[in-house]
């Protein structure tokens, strides 16, 4: 029996708008760009993978375009006419002729993944050695700019039993006037919320050092890359005069960056994305990492759509210990979607069916109607 072969990988560039201008300290956000990934095979299947980042070029080495541009120039090539049920040698295959390029990478390994459980008749996080969890608890992002219309957003989302855990975005402001508008929703909140913040790498460490006391000091239950990822040195002295937990997000652009800053206690809590990672399965390495550290884990995003979505939540429902829960709340911040069947939230969870693949499928009217150029690039067998 001849085993099924890659045959043509498509890149398509979406724009959806968000449901309200999202702020963070680099870029604020008013739609979100995936590129969506189409992997099609001999046998008839096709898998499909999204690679997200956030603001083109403001949060990571890479760009929609860069992205884009990339897989359809280097490494779709490379994966025509392979294995299309070899994912291990897929994504060998990438590792030698392309550095970095993580997020891409993420895509195409999603998009395998999705199609090999679909041939399989198992759900990915079933090919990534099985599920513990069948959901996920998932944070949300008050991130409108304003502490009024965040506390009310907060409230809403209490009420619809969607979120109880809240990171704010601050680290754009003057840094008393972030803190006094932290201090305020987590009042407003109270018992009934975590909160916590994500200053995005915009503090120097004595700024930081001083923030964290009076976060602690107000009930803030962990802060997430409050300083540079190009100062480890100064993440691992925060992690220990800080009173609340320091979460590396920024700082993780590989699975090595996860080794390096466990060895150096820069950081107690480690944001887990699979597109600075690599994919679904490079992830569960730096989770392995982590770990085996002691170093709490949790479920990070890109804001990704739908199947970026999935892809992570996949690989997350494996986890042994996930003490910080999920922000896989990506789909929820967009107007719209290009999936027929929309991820489940309720009660606070993401909830995951034990389907093949991702679980997901195309809506081709809407991809159609949402996708940025209407010629999109497919590279195959000629
Ligand atoms: C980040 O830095 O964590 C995740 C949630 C959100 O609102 O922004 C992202 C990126
Ligand atoms: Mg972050």
């Amino acid at each position: 029996m001849s085993l099924p072969t890659i045959t043509s990988i498509e890149t398509i560039i979406v724009d959806l708008p968000t449901i309200r201008p999202h702020k963070l300290a680099m870029h604020t956000m008013q739609h979100q760009t995936l590129v969506i990934i189409r992997i099609r095979a001999s046998d008839g299947i096709e898998g499909i993978g999204e690679a997200t980042t956030i603001g083109g070029l403001s949060y990571g080495n890479e760009s929609p375009d860069s992205i884009k541009t990339n897989i359809d120039t280097h490494l779709a090539p490379m994966l025509i006419g392979q294995p299309a049920g070899n994912i291990n040698a897929a994504m060998l295959r990438l590792e030698r002729i392309a550095r970095g390029n993580t997020f891409a990478k993420s895509g195409l390994e999603s998009a395998l993944l999705d199609a090999q459980g679909k041939r399989l008749n198992m759900a990915v996080s079933e090919l990534l050695g099985g599920r513990v969890r069948d959901s996920l608890p998932v944070a949300w992002t008050l991130a409108s700019g304003d502490t009024a219309r965040d506390i009310a957003e907060g409230e809403k989302m209490l009420d619809l039993r969607r979120h109880r855990i809240f990171k704010l975005k601050i680290g754009a402001g003057e840094v008393n006037k972030d803190l006094a508008h932290v201090i305020a929703i987590k009042k407003a909140m109270g018992e009934r919320a975590s909160v916590r913040v994500d200053v995005n790498q915009a503090w120097d460490e004595a700024t930081a050092l001083r923030a964290c006391r009076v976060l602690g000091d107000n009930g803030i239950d962990l802060v997430e890359q409050p300083i540079s990822r190009n100062n480890p040195a100064g993440m691992a002295r925060l992690s220990v005069s800080s009173p609340i937990p320091i979460m590396a997000d920024e700082s993780i652009e590989c699975v090595e960056d996860a080794f390096n800053l466990a060895r150096i206690g820069a950081g107690s809590i480690f944001a887990l994305k699979i597109a600075k990672n690599g994919g679904p399965r490079a992830v569960l390495r730096t989770a392995a990492i982590a770990d085996a550290a002691g170093i709490g884990l949790y479920g990070g995003t890109m804001l990704e759509g739908s199947v970026g979505t999935l892809a992570s939540a996949h690989a997350f429902l494996t986890l042994p210990r996930l003490g910080w829960d999920t922000e896989l709340f990506g789909p929820l911040l967009l107007t719209e979607d290009i999936v027929a069947n929309k991820p489940e939230y309720r009660d606070f969870h993401l909830h995951i069916p034990n389907t093949p693949g991702l679980g997901l499928e195309l809506d081709e009217e809407r991809l159609a109607f949402h996708r940025r150029d209407k010629a999109s690039t497919t590279y195959s067998h000629s």
